[in-house]
């Protein structure tokens, strides 16, 4: 089994950790043996990364993005195999695997391409003779912590538009899936890219918060809602630092009495179960207007019965395993929590039959679809908080299309939604008054595009740390002016005469 090390300062590094182990969570096979990144290992890529900024953002854009079409190249020359490890070490099904990496040149083909594109503004001065500029520079050193859903995709969301701004990097990827951390790494190491640029240290929470504390300027976080308003506190704590987190959701779909029932069907099993419920954008909710319920109630339960469940590199799979057995644990606690709370359970496949365990995974964590209604109630917590996993309740509503989205509306979160309708002014109200950052009309809320923003509203996100919106974490803008004249003209009316005693 192969072991690996850390990546700082351009070398591999063993560090003073313990080693830990990355699983395949649909066999329970070792993948490979990590380092446990302490303090020390931190705060020496701290220290690189603040070497190497100076001449980093010397460099022009275009030099710069230069080292990511190197790896946007190897990203595509490697597509099957990239999206196999993806498969193998968090569990996705062999499609969304390889979209992981598909997405992943997506970002770096946006962040590289943009390179070439106007950066800042002009913009008019009240005085013919001056010149005003919007420009940007680089805030510095960038800490970059990622989870294990998307494990190619989300790095490069966070680090290529980081990068050719002409920031640095530290990096710890999640600890569920290091071993996409490694190879990653290894695509940095193969561009040559000046050392200190791009450093990672693998491990544990214990890792992350050093780089919080460290000496970074910026710290991007995706994952739970729980460590992003931690981070997101300490860092507003801290003068100097900014921070663009990324938290997941309570996500729905709102289904009107005017919804064509195929896309319903189609695009609320699409957001609920692909990933097996584990997308911070996964649906756990649908609103469900009274006169199309019990219809769409039998459709979906239909296939929440069958849907496949098994070898996520097996192509007629369509959910794999969850990641790990934290994931079961809380799974099969919400399941009981809305049980508890008044729940009619519609679907309970949350503990898969021997038979339905593919042969040679029983070390697998297996979940299969568990989907329940229930009545709208405020103070339901199902209702209200996120599982992360395919954990589903129907919630049927009488009236217009404002009452389903007051229900929508009615959590704390707020990343993605969807409505279902053939209707455009129940769609166009939707998209107005949704409280979400991602919002679609007949689709499923799952499959955004890397050029579009990526991020949420109230407890989802601050900031975007990702897609193109991260480029305000990760540069400071300037006001620029210039006077092209001899004489100092004030803009507003102001006097430019010093006026002097007698
Ligand atoms: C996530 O949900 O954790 O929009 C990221 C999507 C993907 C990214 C999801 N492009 O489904």
């Amino acid at each position: 089994m192969a072991e690996y090390d850390h990546y700082v300062d351009g070398e591999w590094v063993a560090g003073a950790g313990e080693d830990f182990e990355s699983e395949n969570p649909a066999t329970g096979e070792t993948l490979g043996t990590f380092p446990q990144g302490t303090a020390s290992e931190v705060e020496s890529a701290i220290a690189a990364a603040n070497e190497a900024a100076e001449g980093w953002r010397d460099l022009s854009y275009i030099d710069r993005a230069e080292y990511l079409w190197d790896i946007y190249h190897e990203l595509r020359d490697r597509h099957e195999e990239l999206g196999e490890v993806v498969t193998k070490e968090c569990g996705k099904e062999i499609s969304e695997g390889k979209a992981d990496v598909t997405e992943a040149w997506h970002m770096v083909e946006w962040a590289a391409g943009n390179a070439r594109h106007p950066h800042g503004d002009i913009v008019p001065s009240e005085i013919a003779s001056k010149d005003a500029y919007m420009r940007r520079k680089p805030r510095g050193v960038v800490g970059c912590i990622t989870p294990w859903n998307f494990p190619v995709a989300i790095p490069f969301w966070h680090m290529a538009v980081t990068l050719v701004e002409g920031n640095t990097v530290v990096w710890k990827p999640a600890e569920q899936t290091p071993w996409c951390g490694q190879i990653i790494a290894e695509m940095f190491d193969d561009t040559d890219i000046p050392d200190g640029v791009f450093n990672m240290v693998q491990g544990f929470g214990d890792a992350g918060a050093a780089i919080v504390e460290g000496d970074v300027d910026t710290v991007l976080f995706t994952g739970s809602a729980e460590v992003g308003h931690e981070i997101s506190q300490q860092v507003a704590s801290d003068p100097g630092k900014n921070t663009a987190c990324e938290m997941g959701g309570k996500n729905a779909i709102v289904v009107t009495e005017e919804a064509d029932l195929d896309i319903a069907v189609h695009s609320a099993v699409m957001s609920s179960f692909k990933t097996t419920g584990q997308r911070c954008v996964s649906s756990e909710r649908l609103i469900v207007h009274t006169d199309v319920y019990e219809e769409f109630k039998s459709r979906f339960v239909d296939l929440a019965e069958s849907v496949s469940v098994g070898d996520p590199l097996d192509e007629d799979t369509f959910m794999g395993p969850v990641v790990d057995e934290s994931q079961i644990e809380k799974f099969h606690r919400y399941n009981d929590l809305a049980r508890q709370e008044g729940a009619e359970v519609l679907v309970d496949r949350a503990e898969l039959d021997d038979g339905e365990i593919p042969a040679g995974h029983a070390e697998g964590h297996w979940v299969g679809p568990f989907v329940y209604e229930i009545d709208y109630d405020t103070d339901l917590r199902c209702l209200k908080e996120e599982v992360f996993g395919p954990h589903v309740a129907l919630v049927e509503y009488e009236g217009d299309v404002d009452r389903a989205i007051e229900i929508h509306n009615d959590v704390p979160y707020g990343l993605a939604g969807a409505v279902v309708s053939e209707d455009y002014r129940q769609i166009n109200r939707y998209r107005d008054r949704g409280e979400v950052g991602l919002s679609y009309g007949n689709l499923p809320c799952i499959g955004a595009e890397v050029q579009l923003p990526f991020g949420g509203v109230k407890k989802s996100g601050e900031g975007a740390p990702s897609a193109r919106e991260v480029i305000e974490a990760v540069t400071e803008r300037t006001a620029w002016t210039l006077n092209n004249s001899s004489d100092i003209e004030m803009a507003q009316g102001l006097s430019a005469d010093i006026k002097t005693e007698e």
